[in-house]
């Protein structure tokens, strides 16, 4: 029996990807034969509805000094994150000296904005490599795992927040009580935690099954996230839908009775509901989208061998690792991955081994096909990519399903 990590009842399995690496485990091939795996597994909890992993690494196997993630390698994203910061300047940073803190501060793609306007703030980052970036640039940063004893540090160091930020992050970290319980230490009374992370909504809708992998410990809803909240006498005030990383779900929440809930609270409950978030068979429905998924790319990625065609991966992302290791995509179906991180480049995907080249070798001679693992930055892609359909080259996409755009 599996335990839930919010409530500890029992987590009710959907499916298990199988034996799976580390997601943005990019490695040279003289550690293929050190290569860590897992089993991928995802459960819906049948009291708190927390949809989650079953099994997951050792953060510091996926958090490190070489973690492969940069956020600003996304022009959309930094543009997304100057808007972010504007609106929580606007509306929540009234106080005379305000303070905010972000978790997950990355290489400082949302604090550069504070910085820049002279804001008090902080990033937690515990991936050294791109903390270090983010210091560079002149952002706060402390290079720690955040949890309830670091709250208390910070406070003691600091003083309390006016805002508590994270993007992408919260669904990272399978401790979340402790997280909350810090949050909430960390919050003046009148604060508020403003975070946004994939939203299990667009997840079952789209068949997005590439959000799950390692990193993402939790998949959450409005539901399941007002049953954690509730626990530490927090509420959700706002939600805030996302036109990023394929549908995300900005959340407002502050402590109980400060500020009056939102409309959209309310609506998005009933839309849960109506979308059956809390029922068993809306995973059973999930596992057989993926399961047809998979046969649908696999079908075509072998009919493009068979014809003679030349596919390539374009953009080495860590959700590209659940899709090729799942479906079996090996190197002589998808020739190489283009990417733009210099981490990434000379090495090879995890688990799969396909090589990662720099985007030059895209451009200096266009493939028949394109399979687009960042199908979450299809516009800003496709708009820089013009010179690559105009020369015949199309691109092959899986979300929201298995399709080919001339
Ligand atoms: O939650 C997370 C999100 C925010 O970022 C993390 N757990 C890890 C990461 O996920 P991802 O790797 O799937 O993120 P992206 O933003 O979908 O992918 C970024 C990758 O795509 C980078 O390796 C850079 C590459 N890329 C590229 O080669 N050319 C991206 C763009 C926009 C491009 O034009
Ligand atoms: N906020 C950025 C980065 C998201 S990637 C963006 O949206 O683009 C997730 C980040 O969370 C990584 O940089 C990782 O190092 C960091 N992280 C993981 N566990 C954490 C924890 N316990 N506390 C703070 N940051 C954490
Ligand atoms: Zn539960």
């Amino acid at each position: 029996m599996i335990h839930c990590l919010v409530c500890n009842n029992t987590v009710e399995p959907f499916i298990s990807f199988g034996r799976m690496p580390i997601a943005n485990g990019f490695l040279g091939s003289e550690q293929f034969a050190q290569e860590y795996f897992f089993e991928l597994r995802v459960g819906h909890c049948l009291v708190c509805h927390m949809v989650q992993l079953l099994d997951q690494p050792d953060r510091e196997k996926m958090f490190h000094a070489n973690y492969a993630f940069f956020s600003s390698t996304s022009t959309r994203m930094a543009e997304h994150f100057a808007r972010f910061a504007a609106q929580v300047k606007r509306d929540y940073l009234g106080s005379a000296d305000p303070f905010v803190v972000e978790i997950g501060s990355n290489d400082g793609i949302m604090l550069r904005n504070f910085a820049q306007a002279g804001i008090r703030h902080l990033g937690i980052e515990p991936s050294a490599n791109v903390a270090q970036v983010a210091i560079g640039r002149g952002i706060q940063t402390i290079s720690e795992f955040f949890d309830q004893e670091l709250a208390r540090k910070i406070v003691s160091k600091y003083g309390q927040a006016d805002v508590f930020l994270g993007a992408n992050v919260m669904c990272h970290i399978p401790y979340l009580h402790s997280v909350i319980a810090g949050i909430n230490i960390l919050l003046k009374p009148e604060g508020v935690l403003i975070f946004e992370d994939p939203y299990l909504g667009d997840i079952l809708e789209k068949t997005s099954y590439d959000q799950i992998y390692d990193e993402h410990a939790f998949y959450f809803s409005l539901s399941s996230l007002e049953y954690v909240f509730k626990q530490h006498g927090l509420e959700v005030v706002d939600v805030i839908p996302q036109n990023v990383h394929g549908g995300s779900m900005r959340y407002v929440i502050a402590k109980r009775g400060k500020y009056p809930i939102a409309d959209a609270v309310i609506a998005l409950r009933e839309k849960e509901n109506q979308l059956g978030l809390h029922k068993p068979e809306t995973y059973v429905n999930l596992r057989q989208n993926i399961e047809r998924s998979r046969a649908e790319l696999m079908t075509l990625l072998r009919q493009m061998k068979q014809s003679g065609k030349r596919v390539v991966g374009y953009a080495a992302t860590s959700k590209s690792t659940t899709v090729i290791n799942y479906c079996g995509i090996t190197p002589d179906l998808v020739e190489f991955i283009s990417d733009t991180t210099p981490i990434k480049q000379g090495k090879y995907s995890p688990g799969a081994h396909i090589p990662v080249c720099s985007y030059d070798k895209f451009s200096a001679r266009y493939p028949d096909y394109a399979l687009l693992f960042g199908w979450n930055h299809a516009e800003e892609i496709m708009a820089k990519e013009r010179a690559f359909q105009a020369a015949g080259g199309k691109w092959i996409v899986y979300v929201p399903r298995v399709q080919v755009i001339e």
